[in-house]
């Protein structure tokens, strides 16, 4: 071999058919890196399709690839649903095995990554699992195949020998005993690869052309493309996986390739609104005050929104990036009161979430606030409190009538997070679970008060629209 012909596919990761595609920027960022390298890559998302299997055996014919590549981007849709996208994982595993039993077979994405031993164990015709970013070791694993993966006989079937890639950093990769099939396999882990250096980060990315036009419509919400300032978290909240993801360390990209990668994207793709994708998109608040004073003067015609840190948001902040296309401010304070805020470790106090509450509520943008219901420590006063916060808050956004969205889910348990320990600790979660299915903390006796905080929360808002009451209506 020489360059290397790869087909790149997105999992499938959304669950029904109103669900938000969004394009793939983790699997497009691969792809960008491994044509960079010479490889020749097809990316297909099997998101966009009505019936992702037939569109699957036809790119497998069509594209005839020497190597396969699987984003495995969500495993679960969260938001309290008890779907799991595994089974339909493993389905595609399979199609692309039975349609190509020889290929070696990569996968990566944020959902392999929280659970890479897991997600290799049960899946034994993975070759190589590529864990965390994907931009240095994805090409250095095609590289490596192109020295030469010959497919060996196991039991009879050609399967592709990649025992030569163990030890790349950043791979578990499968070694196998020729002499019987998947039985006689070994994981190679090795270390993590460093994190991308900023300069690595800081280059123009769009959505790849072929792409493009694919997911105009597709979300009503939360907008199709992504752009990010910056990786890393270094917060540390309980239940949380984005430090483990994209490291503590907080690595910047500059404003100019911000502002030209978003510019880019409108006038290649046509985007009128974008997300960026940061965990945290106005902590620290110096840079994004930079990215947003380059957006205000370039002003282009392109809204955003993103997550805010509460503490770090002041009302000239809220102004600015408003001026600068904000259009939405999402939050994501989790804790509805002072106990639960610092169960969750979220270092914040419920004086900050009002606090950004009133900054953002004086401009015209919509806020969306996401809190956890029913975490470790809920007692009757935490649930008053709750029940409380959600009518401060329909008070405080009453005047401009901006607030967008209360949301409430319960915490999904991931492995390696101080909850996770906590839960074993206090015997509410078996040492050795996987967490690879949908496993929420929700424990009785407040499992209503999900219900009863989303039901407070419609009352407000169907009084904010003047709709009718329709028991009342029935009754008339
Ligand atoms: C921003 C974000 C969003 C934005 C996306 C906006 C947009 N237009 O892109 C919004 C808010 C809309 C969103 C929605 C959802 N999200 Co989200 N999202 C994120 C977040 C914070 C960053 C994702 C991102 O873009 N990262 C930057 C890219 C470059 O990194 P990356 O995708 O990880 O890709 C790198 C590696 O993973 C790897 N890689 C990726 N693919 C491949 C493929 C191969 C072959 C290889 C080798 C490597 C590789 O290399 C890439 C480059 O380094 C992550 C958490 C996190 N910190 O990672 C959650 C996260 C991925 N989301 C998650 C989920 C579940 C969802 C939703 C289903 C939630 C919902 N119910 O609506 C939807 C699904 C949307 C969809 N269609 O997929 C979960 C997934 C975990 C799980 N339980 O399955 C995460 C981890 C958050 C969490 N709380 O746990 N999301
Ligand atoms: S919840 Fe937000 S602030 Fe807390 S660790 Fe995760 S990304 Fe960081």
């Amino acid at each position: 071999m020489t360059a290397v012909r790869v087909l790149l596919l997105q999992a499938p990761s959304v669950e029904g058919p109103h669900a938000e595609i969004v394009a793939p920027l983790g699997l497009a960022a691969v792809a960008a890196a491994a044509r960079a390298s010479g490889h020749e890559v097809e990316l297909v998302d099997l998101n966009l399709e009505t019936d992702p299997f037939p569109a699957l055996a036809e790119a497998l014919g069509r594209v005839d690839p020497q190597a396969v590549g699987i984003g495995l981007r969500n495993i679960d849709p969260l938001a309290n649903s008890r779907h799991s996208f595994l089974p339909a994982f493993g389905a595609l595993l399979e199609v692309v095995r039975r349609g190509l039993p020889s290929v070696p077979l990569v996968v990566g994405g944020a959902g392999f990554s929280m659970f890479p031993r897991a997600i290799m164990e049960r899946y034994p015709s993975i070759d190589v699992g590529v864990f965390l970013e994907g931009e240095a070791t994805f090409p250095e694993v095609l590289a490596g195949l192109e020295r030469g993966a010959r497919p060996s006989r196991v039991n009879g079937t050609l399967r592709a020998d990649v025992s030569h890639l163990a030890g790349t950093p950043g791979t578990i990769v499968r070694v196998r005993d020729t002499s019987s099939a998947d039985r006689g396999t070994r994981l190679i882990e090795s270390p993590p690869r460093p994190w991308l250096s900023e300069a690595s980060l800081d280059v123009v990315r769009t959505w790849l052309p072929e792409l493009a036009g694919s997911y105009a419509g597709r979300t009503s919400y939360a907008p199709a493309a992504g752009v990010e300032t910056k990786r890393g978290c270094p917060l540390g909240c309980s239940y949380c996986v984005y430090p483990a993801l994209q490291g503590r360390r907080l690595r910047y990209r500059s404003p100019d390739t911000i502002v030209a990668e978003v510019e880019a994207l409108h006038r290649e793709t046509g985007a009128e609104w974008v997300h960026f994708n940061d965990p945290v998109l106005n902590y620290p608040a110096g840079h994004f005050r930079e990215v947003c004073r380059r957006l205000v003067e370039r002003g282009l015609p392109v809204r955003w929104t993103g997550f805010f840190r509460e503490d770090a948001l002041t009302p000239a902040d809220a102004e600015l990036a408003v001026r600068a296309g904000c259009a939405a401010f999402q939050f994501s304070g989790d804790g509805t009161c002072d106990r639960t805020l610092a169960r969750l470790r979220k270092g914040l106090t419920l004086r900050d979430v009002l606090g950004a509450a009133r900054a953002a509520a004086r401009t015209e943008a919509l806020s969306v606030y996401h809190f956890m219901v029913n975490v470790p420590g809920t007692d009757a006063e935490v649930a008053a409190g709750a029940l409380e916060l959600v009518d401060r808050l329909h008070g405080i956004h009453g005047p401009r009538e901006n607030l967008g969205a209360i949301v409430f889910n319960n915490l999904r348990v991931y492995p390696g997070t101080p909850l996770a320990a906590e839960l074993v600790t206090a015997g509410r979660l078996e040492p050795e679970d996987h967490l690879l299915f949908p496993t929420y903390h929700d424990p009785v006796p407040y499992q209503h008060l999900r219900y009863e905080l989303e039901e407070r929360h419609h009352l407000h808002a169907s009084r904010r629209t003047g709709a009718r009451d329709p028991i009342e209506e029935a009754s008339r």
